[in-house]
């Protein structure tokens, strides 16, 4: 159950995702697709969370600034997201880098992707501007974040989370002290300063900032200005507040678990094949630590209309059975058996196939016989009969992309050198 405090903050500010970022440890998974593009969860694709975090948080005037290889994820967003209405003083604008300042220049950082779309951002007005990543897994309630901004007078509050020392170096990493007020702030530091008293962990920036947008406006024009900036958020924006203003830290737990019936903190970045494969099959566990059932907190997607998803006996009365998996619409699993796995829309497994902890995206085929086992089978493949995957590390190491933890991913082009 959400708490309200009086009037929302979120109804006068703008979310801004940045959703133009490769992801490039995700290999193949991003050859044709950005990283906030990639399929999760059976039904959604990544930038869906911080879209409905927005959406539920009461924010009503969204950009997504989009550069790299942006097709599914712009026709994703035309047939998910755009059911803002202008009569309500609602918005959702696609920004693609169109060379907007200068006809020589794509986006150059984060800020940059901000900077070139000032005037775009101001013919909407926003009294605040939520600055997101369009590529984290997490549920989180951006309202608490702007009262938090509003009431301790900083000029920009960054979103912030616990993580293991060893995994810090991936993050800008903070020093804050009592009053959370951030006291240094070093981008992706090789040996990352870790919590007073807590030698083994790191305050980490979740990449996520609010600033009054004027305020913002003005420190992207000082930051366009600098010789050498490399015009990013994370290694010229914050560290310059840090240095010469007020920047606070915004602790993840005081707004994640408010944000739904959801118990504890979820937040997860999914960079790496195996972080993905692990916190998709994460959800087939009985209670999983991300609940995509929460009508308090829904997390919003398009899905196309097919049939029900359906268990058939096959002609040799072999039955097709799901076990704890997520099958999604249109699915047929005819004489096969899915363990442990997520099949997204429109997946079809032939008789005597099986599949055991596989995330096998939107319409695949399995062909028959096959047997499949800690997968990730991109959009469109089709296995052919026989295959079997995931029992001898070295046959999939020569044909597949295989993980340090013996998950494969199987491409297309993978699969056409195979034949
Ligand atoms: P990174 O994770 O390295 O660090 P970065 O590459 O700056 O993230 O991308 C942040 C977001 O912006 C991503 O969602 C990405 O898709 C998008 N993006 C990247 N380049 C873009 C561009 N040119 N145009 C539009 N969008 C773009 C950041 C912070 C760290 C913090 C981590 C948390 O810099 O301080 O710890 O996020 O993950
Ligand atoms: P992405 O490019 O991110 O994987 P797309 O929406 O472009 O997502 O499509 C994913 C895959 O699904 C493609 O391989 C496409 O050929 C296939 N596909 C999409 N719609 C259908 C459909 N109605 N029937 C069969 N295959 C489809």
């Amino acid at each position: 159950m959400r708490i309200s405090y009086g009037q929302p903050l979120a109804r006068d500010a703008m979310a801004y995702v940045l959703a133009g970022g490769r992801g490039s440890r995700l290999k193949e998974l991003t050859d044709n697709r950005a990283k906030p593009a990639v399929y999760f969860g059976g039904v959604s694709r990544i930038i869906d969370f911080a879209l409905s975090n927005a959406i539920n948080s009461g924010i009503r005037r969204i950009g997504v600034a989009t550069q790299y290889k942006a097709h599914s994820l712009i026709r994703h967003m035309n047939r998910a997201w755009n059911f803002m209405r202008p009569e309500r003083n609602e918005s959702f604008d696609i920004l693609p880098a169109s060379q907007r300042i200068s006809e020589l220049l794509w986006y150059e950082g984060t800020a940059d992707a901000v900077f070139q779309n000032i005037d775009i951002i101001q013919a909407h007005a926003p009294k605040h501007m939520v600055i997101l990543a369009g590529d984290h897994i997490y549920k989180m309630d951006y309202e608490l974040m702007l009262q938090q901004h509003v009431n301790s007078g900083a000029d920009v509050t960054v979103g912030c989370l616990v993580v293991p020392k060893a995994d810090a170096s991936g993050f800008g990493v903070m020093g804050v002290d009592e009053d959370s007020v951030i006291t240094s702030f070093v981008e992706k530091p090789a040996d990352p300063p870790t919590i007073p008293g807590d030698p083994d962990h790191a305050l980490a920036s979740m990449g996520i900032y609010v600033f009054e947008t004027e305020f913002l406006f003005d420190q992207l024009r000082r930051d366009a200005a600098t010789p050498g900036s490399t015009r990013d958020f994370g290694g010229d924006i914050i560290p310059y507040i840090v240095k010469h203003g007020k920047a606070v830290a915004h602790r993840f737990t005081d707004s994640c678990v408010r944000a739904s019936e959801q118990t504890g903190e979820y937040w997860r970045d999914v960079g790496t094949l195996d972080a993905y494969f692990d916190a998709n099959i994460d959800l087939t566990d009985t209670v999983p630590k991300l609940n995509m059932y929460d009508r308090d907190w829904p997390i919003w997607t398009d899905q196309i209309i097919a049939a029900p998803a359906k268990f058939v006996h096959d002609e040799e009365g072999r039955r097709g059975m799901a076990i704890s998996s997520l099958i999604s619409q249109g699915c047929i699993v005819s004489g096969a058996l899915a363990r442990r796995s997520l099949l997204f829309t429109g997946v079809k497994m032939g008789s005597f196939s099986s599949a055991e902890e596989a995330v096998i995206l939107p319409y695949c085929n399995i062909g028959r016989g096959a047997r499949l086992k800690r997968v990730i089978l991109d959009s469109g493949v089709r296995i052919p009969e026989g295959l079997v995957v995931g029992e001898d590390p070295e046959f999939d190491a020569q044909r597949f992309r295989r993980t340090e933890n013996g998950v494969c991913l199987i491409t297309k082009p993978m699969l056409d050198r195979l034949t």
